[in-house]
């Protein structure tokens, strides 16, 4: 149960850019919404991506009732639900780990702290850490470097395994860096400065952790050229087949809104 940051995360596990893309071009064949959604609302019946709802953090419940669906249904499976730091004040994020940590639920809890909230800054939204807020609902809240592939997959794969072995929740608090804009009507600098992005563009977690692939001697700056060019051709094939591909049919508005009734309604 992904958020709108999460492009990484639902192509990690298999939406592809040409999915994306007919997304951004409100396209019938869209797999997150036909067409309908904004884009960034992941949904994804072959991913098991549970759907999107704009309102910021409606998610974390929707999270815990799956999870107390596998608890019930004595199912081998663990929730992932993500959002950011701004939108875990809000009832839904309090409410959901209540009821996960009363019920010891198969769900991972994890915040993208990119320290903003559109223009509202991290210290003028929370005087603690979210991490800490665990506490109160009796499971593990733990704080990890977002920008370091490495200690956010250890963390994961910890809660996944408790989890699975019955033992609830756990919070992560991944900290990191809004580098862009909230949006594209954003004016970012409005409300932060040129030089304290930029400070932060020097801690991105992907050019780290290519450098520590180098540092390895996994990969090479020849080999990350020709996975960039790779990477480009893939984006720009994925844009022209979504661009051509048909708008859905006006006929189609109300599909998937109503439930089919069996024999008609
Ligand atoms: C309930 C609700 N209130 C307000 C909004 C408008 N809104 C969209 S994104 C956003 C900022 C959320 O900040 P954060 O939770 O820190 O996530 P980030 O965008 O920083 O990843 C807001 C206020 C919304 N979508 N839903
Ligand atoms: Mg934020």
């Amino acid at each position: 149960m992904p958020y709108y940051r999460d492009y990484g995360f639902v192509m990690a596990v298999g939406m592809t850019p040409r999915e994306l893309m007919l997304s951004a071009f409100a396209k019938a064949e869209d797999p997150n919404s036909g067409g309908r959604q904004m884009p960034g609302h992941f949904g994804s019946k072959r991913l098991r991506i549970v759907t999107g709802s704009s309102p910021v953090t409606t998610q974390v419940p929707h999270a815990v009732g799956i999870a107390l669906a596998a608890k019930m249904q004595k199912k081998e499976f663990v929730t992932f639900v993500t959002f950011g730091e701004g939108s875990s004040n809000q009832g839904d994020f309090h409410e959901g780990c209540n009821f996960a940590g009363v019920h010891k639920l198969p769900v991972i809890i994890m915040c993208e702290n990119n320290q903003y909230a559109i223009s509202v800054p991290l210290h003028k939204q929370i005087s603690g850490k979210v991490s800490d807020r665990a506490l109160g609902y009796g499971f593990p809240g733990i704080r990890v470097d977002g920008n370091d592939a490495l200690e956010v997959y250890a963390a994961v794969k910890e809660a996944r395994e408790r989890a699975i072995k019955g033992e609830g929740p756990t919070l992560i608090e991944a900290m990191m860096y809004r580098l862009s804009p909230h949006s594209t009507s954003d004016n970012d600098l409005a409300y932060r400065t040129k030089e304290e992005v930029e400070e932060n563009w020097k801690k991105d977690g992907v050019a780290r952790f290519k450098n520590y692939l180098i540092d390895c001697g996994l990969w090479d700056e020849h080999r990350d050229q020709d996975l960039a060019a790779q990477l480009n051709l893939e984006i720009k094939e994925a844009t022209d087949s979504a661009d051509q591909a048909p708008f859905p049919k006006p006929e189609d508005t109300l599909l998937h809104v109503y439930a089919d009734v069996e024999g008609g309604a």
